[in-house]
């Protein structure tokens, strides 16, 4: 059980209590052009708390959206807003105004700290949510602009050094942060200051074995609960640093491990196979440790990096409503087709149709229970998916003789084909070991006489061979079926396979399976 005071502020943990416990010189922060000490990070939270406070007047309780690529200005202000007792909702940078606006709406949003770069189209978002009252610019540059004195850069500059935090209880709001949206609108979901204190003391504890002189990076972006915990609270929270990078490409990824001594990455799988190709061309001495979430870690891509590598994944599933990751495996522990078993706090099991536990083997809908969970805000969903602490996260899995979760689908995703359950990602498994497949989506089709059909998107390594348009070829996909029907029961194998350049996905990386599902 782990226990936290019944009155806490999750900042202090993360900036005076570590630079009291003697990381004041540390470097907590890096990115491609700064670098901040804990002593330092811990002056710049304070002084944006007192620009929130002293400046934008907001009083305990209030929301701020909070905008900005992943750099270290983006992490401060989130830190900020904790800081002063208000609750931070993160938004992901591509978002457009309309969804903004959906986004200030419903979380009763008054106030909101932009990076220069997005600030355009949160002018327009204001425009059509008024509720938001005021804006400040941050990553303003000194020079160039005549705002940069109403800018956070600015106002900061004259602020005092010192700034105690709000005195919360464990228990108030601090984050609501909106899930990507795979499907519908954007839901948020709450979360307390004690349950960002418990996903640091959880995962990165008991299965990543954080340390100090870990040294954090990879793509999620901090408005993501993934790359928030990722990337900025599990190096601080262990006294370790926190690499912010912008616009990573696989290539520049491969390149910062090196540059920066990175020796914990976090990524989805779909980027660590973009990666593989070019693993040969760096060093990567550094690397220790590579955690991939967000979708299913196929066994073909685990066996591959760590073929390239020689580093074990660690594959883990986390939800924006349980905030982090909850079922996980590292080193000896993984398994090839396992995601692993409840971390250390959780509790997770497999249940039937009728809610109960389902038996060894058999598949059902995920149910997690922990320090952590879901608190929606403002929807009808609470009573659907949470009920006496356990949350169904829409997930369909089987879990064997050993503890070990195996993912099947999203509970919505499973096709049934002529009475045949089938999962689209075991289909997809089977195809990635493929030579030629870069990367698939199989989803289900309707179909007339089937009910559905399995349908499998194919990304090729070599496009050209694709021979998309009307002329697809043939014999490749010919190939293909033939491959799945030797590897797995032939009523799984893809009627129809059709090649695209890539794969709709979210900023998040996940495949899209209902624009695909769209005929
Ligand atoms: C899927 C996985 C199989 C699964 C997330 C780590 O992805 C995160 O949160 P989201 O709210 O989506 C949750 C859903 O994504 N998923 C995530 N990880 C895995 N499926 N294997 C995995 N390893 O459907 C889940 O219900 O966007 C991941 C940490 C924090 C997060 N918010």
């Amino acid at each position: 059980e782990l226990q936290y005071p019944a009155r806490l502020n999750c900042a202090n943990a993360f900036l005076d209590e570590m630079v009291a416990r003697g990381f004041a010189d540390k470097v907590a922060i890096r990115s491609a052009n700064a670098q901040w000490t804990y002593a330092e990070l811990t002056h710049k939270v304070n002084q944006i708390a007192q620009v929130l406070v002293q400046d934008m007047g907001l009083v305990p309780g209030n929301r701020v959206l909070l905008r900005g690529a992943n750099n270290p200005m983006m992490a401060a202000c989130i830190l900020a807003v904790w800081k002063a007792g208000l609750i931070a909702v993160p938004t992901m940078p591509l978002l457009r105004a309309k969804e903004l606006s959906v986004i200030i709406n419903k979380a009763q949003i008054s106030a909101a700290l932009c990076s220069s770069a997005l600030f355009e189209e949160m002018k327009l978002a204001q425009e059509m949510a008024p509720v938001l009252k005021q804006m400040k610019c941050f990553n303003v540059d000194a020079n160039a602009a005549e705002d940069f004195g109403h800018s956070v850069d600015g106002l900061m500059q004259s602020k005092s050094a010192q700034y105690t935090a709000v005195d919360t209880d464990a228990e108030d709001v601090c984050l609501i942060s909106f899930t990507s949206g795979t499907t519908g609108m954007p839901k948020g979901t709450m979360h307390f200051h004690r349950d960002v204190l418990a996903i640091c003391d959880c995962f990165p504890r008991s299965t990543l074995k954080a340390q100090e002189n870990d040294v954090f990076i990879g793509t999620p972006p901090l408005a993501f609960t993934f790359g928030l915990g990722g990337l900025l609270l599990f190096p601080l929270r262990f006294g370790a640093t926190a690499v912010l990078l912008e616009k990573l490409t696989p290539e520049n990824l491969l390149k910062a491990i090196d540059e920066f001594q990175a020796t914990t990455c976090f990524t989805a799988p779909t980027f660590y196979r973009q990666m593989l190709p070019l693993v040969k061309n760096f060093s990567l001495k550094s690397l220790q440790k590579t955690v991939s979430a967000g979708e299913a870690l196929p066994a073909a891509t685990r066996e591959a990096w760590q073929a390239a590598t020689g580093l074990i994944m660690i594959d883990g599933i986390g939800a924006t409503e349980m905030l982090h990751i909850f079922i996980s495996a590292a080193g000896a522990e993984a398994r090839a087709g396992a995601t692993g078993k409840a971390i250390p706090g959780y509790q997770a099991c497999v249940l039937d149709e009728e809610g109960k536990p389902a038996p060894v083997g058999v598949i059902g809908r995920l149910a997690v229970k922990g320090p952590t969970g879901c608190r929606y805000l403002a929807d009808e969903r609470q009573k659907n998916y949470v009920f006496q602490g356990w949350n169904l996260t829409g997930d369909a899995y089987e879990m064997d003789a050993e503890g070990y979760f195996h993912y099947r689908a999203r509970t919505d995703d499973m096709i049934i084909t002529a009475g045949y359950n089938v999962a689209g990602p075991e289909v997809e498994e089977v195809l990635l070991k493929h030579p030629e497949v870069a990367e698939c989506a199989v989803v289900g089709l309707p179909d007339e006489e089937r009910g559905q059909i399995v349908k499998a998107f194919v990304v090729l390594r070599d496009s050209s061979k694709a021979h998309l348009g009307d002329q697809p070829n043939h014999a490749l996909i010919k190939e293909l079926q033939d491959f799945v029907k030797n590897a797995v029961a032939p009523y799984k194998y893809p009627r129809a396979i059709e090649f695209r350049e890539a794969l709709p996905r979210t900023e998040t990386g996940k495949v899209q399976r209902f624009k695909l599902k769209q005929v």
